[in-house]
C-alpha cells in the first residue's frame, strides 16, 4: 500500500529539492519582470514582493478612508450647493477608491478584515497628509490641488505596477483621481480671480500650510527610501520618490502662478541647467514625527475610524444574516 511518507523523499532530500523547485519559479518570476509582463493573482510570486504589495496597497486604501476625514468636515460648511455637490461626489469617489484597493490587496490573499484590524490598532500606515486640520473652506480647494495632484502624480506610474489587479485600479482611480485635483484649482482660481481680499488672503495661509506636507507625501528621500530599490526592480515603483516629488514641484510652480499665489519656499527657483526648479529643505523631522503617531490630527483620524468600524457593527450583522437566510432558502429550494 502507498503511504504519503512513500512519496516523499528523505527530509533532507525534500528541503533542497523543495528550494531548487522555488528557485526556478523565482528565476522565471524575475524574467517575467524583466519582460516588463505583468503578475497576476493565480501567478506564482515570491513572499517578499506579495509582502511589499499588501503593505503598500493597504496603506494606500487606508490612506483614501482616512482622507475622506478631513474633507467630510466642511461638507455641512461648503458655499454653495455647486461645491457641496461636488465635495460629496469627490469623498465618495474616495470612499469607491478605498474598496477597489482592499479588493486587489485581498487577491494576495489577506482579508478586509484583517487590514482593517491593523490600521484600528494603530500598527498600519496611512498617508501622513491626513494628520493635518482642514481650518478653512479655502483648505478643500488647496487639498483639491496639491493633495490631490500629488496623488495623481504618484498614482499614474502605477497603472503600470507589475501586479496587474492593483494596476488595474489605479486606472480607474486615475480618471476619477484627475477631476479631483480640477475641481480644487478651480475652487481657488475662482476665489482668487472673483474673491474678495480676505478670500485671497484665506486660499494663501491655506497654501502656505499645505504645501511643505504635500511635498512629503511622495515619502522620504530616495537615499532613505528602505523599500524603493526592491520595489523599482520589481517594476511596482516606476518612478523614484524624489523624481516624482521634483516633478510635482516643477508642475505646481507654473499652476501657482495661473492662480496667482505664492508658494511658500523663498529658494523655489527655476534651474536652466538642470530643467527643474531648485527648492529648499524640507523638514524630514516633521515627517517621521507624523508618520510615527505624533502629527496634529493623528489621534483624531484613527479615532474616527474606529467609531465608525464599532457604529457599523449592526450593518455588517444584519448584512450576514440576510445572506445567511438567502443561503438557506436557496438550500432548501
Ligand atoms: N505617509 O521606503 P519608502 C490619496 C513610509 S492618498 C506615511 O519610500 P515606499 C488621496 C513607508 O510606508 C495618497 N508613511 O516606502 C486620498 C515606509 O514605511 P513601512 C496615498 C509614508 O512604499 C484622499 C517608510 O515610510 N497614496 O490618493 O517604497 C484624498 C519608508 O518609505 C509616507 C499612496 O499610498 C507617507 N507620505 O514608498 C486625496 C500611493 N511615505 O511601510 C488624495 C501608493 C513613505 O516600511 N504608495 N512612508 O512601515 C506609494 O507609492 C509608496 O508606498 C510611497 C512610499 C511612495 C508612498
Amino acid at each position: 500500500m502507498y503511504t504519503q511518507a512513500m512519496d516523499l523523499a528523505p527530509k533532507e532530500e525534500r528541503k533542497t529539492v523543495r528550494s531548487a523547485e522555488e528557485a526556478a519559479l523565482e528565476q522565471r518570476f524575475e524574467a517575467r519582470i524583466d519582460e516588463g509582463a505583468f503578475i497576476e493573482a493565480k501567478d506564482w510570486m515570491p513572499d517578499h514582493y506579495r509582502k511589499t504589495l499588501v503593505r503598500q496597497i493597504s496603506q494606500h486604501a487606508h490612506s483614501e478612508i482616512v482622507g475622506m476625514l478631513p474633507e467630510g468636515n466642511w461638507v455641512t460648511r461648503a458655499p454653495t450647493l455647486k461645491r457641496k455637490a461636488i465635495l460629496l461626489a469627490k469623498i465618495q469617489d474616495e470612499g469607491g477608491h478605498g474598496l477597489y484597493l482592499y479588493a486587489a490587496a485581498e487577491t494576495l490573499g489577506t482579508s478586509r478584515d484583517q487590514l482593517l484590524e491593523a490600521l484600528h490598532a494603530g500598527k498600519a500606515k496611512y498617508s501622513s497628509i491626513f494628520n493635518y486640520p482642514t481650518l478653512s473652506w479655502a483648505d478643500i480647494g488647496t487639498i483639491g490641488w496639491l493633495v490631490d495632484g500629488a496623488a495623481i502624480m504618484n498614482q499614474v506610474p502605477l497603472t503600470r505596477c507589475s501586479y496587474a489587479p492593483y494596476a488595474r485600479a489605479m486606472v480607474r482611480i486615475c480618471r476619477e483621481e484627475s477631476f479631483h485635483q480640477r475641481q480644487g484649482f478651480d475652487s481657488l482660481l475662482v476665489m482668487m480671480r472673483e474673491g474678495t481680499d480676505a478670500q485671497r488672503a484665506m486660499v494663501q495661509d491655506a497654501v502656505n500650510r499645505w504645501w511643505w506636507p504635500s511635498l512629503m507625501m511622495f515619502g522620504p528621500p530616495d537615499g532613505e527610501s528602505v523599500h524603493g530599490a526592491q520595489s523599482a526592480r520589481w517594476g511596482i515603483k516606476r518612478i523614484s520618490n524624489d523624481d516624482l516629488r521634483q516633478k510635482f514641484i516643477d508642475a505646481t510652480a507654473d499652476q501657482a502662478k495661473v492662480l496667482g499665489v505664492r508658494l511658500p519656499d523663498p529658494l523655489l527657483k527655476w534651474n536652466e541647467e538642470r530643467g527643474h526648479h531648485d527648492f529648499g529643505p524640507i523638514d524630514w523631522s516633521e515627517f517621521w514625527r507624523v508618520v510615527g503617531g505624533h502629527g496634529p490630527c493623528n489621534k483624531e483620524r484613527l479615532a474616527a475610524r474606529v467609531k465608525a468600524w464599532d457604529d457599523g457593527q449592526w450593518v455588517r450583522d444584519a448584512a450576514l444574516a440576510h445572506a445567511r437566510k438567502q443561503a438557506t432558502k436557496e438550500q432548501a429550494a
